[in-house]
């Protein structure tokens, strides 16, 4: 397949400035007509003939400036056109047949009802059309359908029609006021109903809001309801920006590869970010509906408004808008728990990312299949750059520098270097050095060494920094790195302030005088950098600050690292002192002032993937091992303690407020514990916590701690779930999660006869995911060491590949990284690679991830 290269851009030879869609809808077929106003660039150097970008597409009428037009050709999928003039309209016809799209890239059927999907070049597939976005038109879109089928007809902007026809059909018509890229054309015909309710803009201008679903789900859309007011709200009074249309829809919809999509007015969403009540929903899943309505709702600012120039540029919305959509969950939550919850994201997702055969910068120099590039590199990575920034030039500095570049880039296509320039300009700040972030992939090491000098007074903090290339030794590096930090005294467990230091050159030494006593170095506090810290702090000196660091996020670290270098030792037959962690998690647990889901946080374990990643050469059933031995003994330690904190946190009425959550959490993790030491009554409190449960947090907690054991309440518990919630798909999107995380050695086995259930489905992505993606998040059953879950997996893409390349690229990464493991399993893996390799046909999603892989 071609390579796309950033350095290759160049601007559009024609643009649209106007573009009229009409739709005769069918989900067998719908026929397109499209009307392009298309005209010739000033600064296009050639003659250059249109060319429209098509996939799949064959036009069935072709006119220009309203005569037949036979002069055109199909070449690799687009139309070419040959035009004299500078100015002409061109007409064109085409059908589709949206119940054969299986992709879910374009115009599909999803449950009788018609959607789509065009980030990124999914309007390609709808109509011929210059698809990129750099491309801004005005667009007037009739649709026209049969009634029953579709009594509801929604497009983006606002309806200015609509009317009954002949034969049981009626008709709307939409016209979106503002210009926009294709990728942000959305339509949706259903028969759905709507949750509708208002917000008045900080200017006083009413907007109707409306959630789409089908019927019965309409009493589960009052969180995401109030997620978009709240978020409304917020971009309003922390970024100044307001809403700019009367409507603004939302539409779930239960078959789509995304999160969901933020088409301009009409945002299309997977129906698991919108669904939610306490009985059906766990906290997480509330907050996943928090933070997906508000990084859709963002983007009308960070992305359309401002969008991209090209689909390098993904990171300028996509980063920008992780960075606000955390921020906002910050303020409406606790910013603690949600910083540990961003870091644990970066370090499931990106860092593995950045240290493996697909490592890229935030903006990628080349790609092949642009759906590959939707990574927590572009998007988590990229707000974290983002959060660099602002933490550099502080709040006000910071919104003086967004000001400017919602201000200069509005109604434009931007580039990264344009967010940049703005921040330099509006903040007042020199970044060329920084720039290093959008260029340079791969995580930095940051050593730090705390020496004290007792004559003097004096600390000197020794800082140096280093960066791989994947799979090389790291080799000195000179990235900006900000890091907070703080010295706390050890007698008074205070410190003088938090301090702001940027570290800039490969090395370099900071002192701080009036340190009577060698201060206990508190170090990338709220992991203001994304970086990996070796820091020489002894197990005495994490234990202290897993105590006493009053930055939330680095007291958690420290327990973490505690915790890390305690297993890292157990897992290569070192020696190490498990009385410090003991102590530790003593300490924290006799803390009377903790918050209960700051606990719950604390007394977690560093994940066996987390701890993979620390090691050259992954031992996943070691990693486990050494994990679990652990656990058993915190839980044997504690049991006491567990199961008076159990009993303290019996849940009252559900509510969401933190304290009612907070007892949640804490009871599930101290549950685990219970569980994990073993004591003969551990699946009956889980049984019991399950059939007593009100809600799904304690339900699925009680699931996920049966689903390891070898016991009758095992059963029972998830036969009853299954009956129960059959037919709720997000639901049994659980069933199957929880199943194919088991730790139990027959996990394997399970997985291959889920595969073949009745509700197993290729067709549904949500489905797709929750049981291969439970089961490669699973590491010591993923891995065994038979290699069978490598097989299957690789069965599956090859087979899912067929229908859905884009959900079937997501999975390579798991086997991507089989450099790393032990011999057995690595050339385990690689066969499966090679195997899909093999596969005839595969998609340019599948293939160009396969063979960066085995590269
Ligand atoms: N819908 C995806 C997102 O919002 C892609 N833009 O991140
Ligand atoms: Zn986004």
């Amino acid at each position: 397949p071609a390579i796309i290269r950033r350095e290759d851009y160049r601007p559009p030879a024609w643009f649209i400035p106007t573009i009229a869609l009409d739709f005769q809808l069918g989900l067998n077929q719908t026929v397109v007509h499209s009307m392009l106003d298309v005209r010739r660039s000033k600064s296009a150097k050639y003659q250059e003939p249109l060319l429209l970008d098509g996939d799949g597409l064959m036009p069935t009428s072709v006119k220009v400036d309203g005569a037949p037009w036979t002069d055109w050709q199909l070449i690799d999928g687009n139309l070419q056109i040959p035009l004299t003039g500078s100015a002409h309209e061109v007409e064109i016809t085409v059908e589709l047949d949206p119940s054969t799209n299986t992709q879910l890239m374009g115009l599909y059927a999803s449950q009788g009802m018609l959607c789509t999907q065009c980030e990124a070049e999914g309007f390609r597939r709808i109509t011929f059309f210059p698809d990129r976005p750099d491309i801004l038109s005005r667009y007037s879109v009739r649709m026209e359908g049969d009634k029953k089928l579709f009594p509801v007809l929604l497009c983006n902007g606002d309806k200015v029609s609509e009317g009954d026809g002949d034969n049981g059909r009626h008709w709307a018509q939409w016209n979106d006021p503002w210009p926009k890229p294709s990728y942000l054309f959305a339509l949706v015909a259903g028969d759905l109903v709507a949750n509708t309710d208002s917000f008045t803009t900080r200017s006083g201008k009413p907007v109707e809001l409306n959630i789409w679903v089908r019927d019965g789900d309409l009493p589960r859309t009052g969180h995401a309801m109030q997620a978009l007011k709240d978020s409304m709200r917020w971009d309003e009074e922390v970024y100044g920006r307001e809403y700019d249309l009367g409507l603004f829809n939302i539409v779930a919809v239960s078959d789509f590869n995304m999160g969901a999509m933020e088409n301009k007015g009409l945002n299309v969403f997977n129906s698991r970010y919108i669904l939610a009540d306490p009985e059906v929903a766990t906290d997480a899943d509330f907050d996943g509906i928090e933070g997906v309505v508000a990084h859709e709702y963002f983007h009308n600012w960070s992305g359309n408004r401002v969008t991209c120039r090209d689909w390098f540029q993904l990171s300028l919305k996509e980063g920008f808008t992780v960075y606000r959509d955390q921020s906002f969950s910050a303020d409406m939550g606790s910013a603690a728990l949600k910083r540990i919850e961003d870091v644990r994201i970066l370090r499931a997702a990106q860092f593995p990312e950045d240290a493996g055969p697909l490592a890229h910068p935030i903006r990628p120099d080349s790609y092949q299949e642009i759906s590959n590039f939707y990574t927590a590199t572009v998007y988590n990575k990229g707000a974290e750059v983002i959060r660099m920034m602002a933490t550099l030039l502080g709040a006000e500095r910071f919104r003086k520098g967004t000001d400017l570049y919602f201000d200069r880039h509005d109604g434009e296509a931007a580039t990264c270097e344009d967010f940049v320039v703005a921040m330099e300009e509006g903040g007042d700040i020199d970044l060329s050095q920084f720039r290093g972030w959008y260029r340079t992939p791969g995580t930095p090491r940051v050593s730090a060494k705390l020496s004290h000098d007792p004559q003097t007074g004096t600390a000197t903090l020794a800082l140096k920094q280093s960066l791989a290339a994947s799979g090389a030794k790291p080799e000195p590096s000179d990235m900006v790195i900000p890091l907070k930090i703080a010295l706390l005294d050890p007698q008074t467990e205070a410190h003088e302030g938090e301090q702001l230091i940027t570290l800039n050159r490969p090395e370099e030494s900071f002192t701080f005088e009036g340190q009577k006593e060698h201060p206990i170095l508190s170090i990338n506090r709220g992991f203001s950098a994304p970086i990996i810290l070796e820091s020489s702090r002894t197990a005495e000196e994490l234990a202290f600050l897993s105590s006493h660091d009053d930055d939330p996020f680095a007291r958690f670290e420290a327990m973490q690292q505690l915790m890390t270098s305690y297993l890292l030792a157990q897992i290569t037959g070192t020696p190490a002192d498990r009385d410090v962690i003991l102590q530790a998690v003593g300490a924290v647990l006799a803390d009377e002032n903790i918050d209960r889901a700051f606990l719950a946080e604390l007394l977690l374990l560093p994940s066996e993937a987390f701890l993979g990643d620390q090691m050259v050469e992954v031992d996943p059933q070691a990693i486990h091992d050494a994990r679990e031995k652990l656990r058993g003994k915190i839980g044997v330690q504690f049991e006491r303690k567990f199961r008076r904190l159990y009993k303290q946190c019996v849940p009252g009425e559900f509510s969401l407020d933190a304290e009612a959550r907070a007892d949640r959490k804490l009871r599930n993790v101290t549950l685990g514990y219970i569980a994990a030491s073993q004591v003969e009554d551990a699946a009956e409190l889980a049984f019991d916590q399950y059939r007593e449960a009100n809600n799904m947090t304690a339900m699925q907690g009680a699931l996920g701690v049966l689903s390891h054991m070898d016991a009758d309440e095992r059963t029972w518990a998830f036969e009853d779930f299954f009956k129960r919630f059959k037919d709720n798909a997000l639901v049994l999107d659980k069933w199957f999660t929880l199943q194919a995380m088991s730790q139990r050695g027959d996990t394997v086995k399970r997985v291959e006869s889920l595969a073949k259930h009745p509700d197993f489905t290729l067709s549904n992505p949500n489905r797709v995911r929750a049981l291969y993606a439970g089961f490669t998040n699973n590491p010591v059953r993923f891995h065994d060491a038979s290699g069978k879950g490598y097989q299957m997996l690789a069965d599956m893409v090859i087979a899912l590949d067929g229908q859905n390349p884009q959900t079937a690229a997501r999975f390579i990464p798991s086997l991507g990284r089989w450099r790393r493991y032990e011999r057995g399993r690595s050339e385990l893996m690689r066969l499966a690679l090679e195997k899909i390799a093999a596969a005839p046909g595969l998609s340019k999603d599948v293939s160009e991830q396969v063979s960066k892989s085995l590269a």
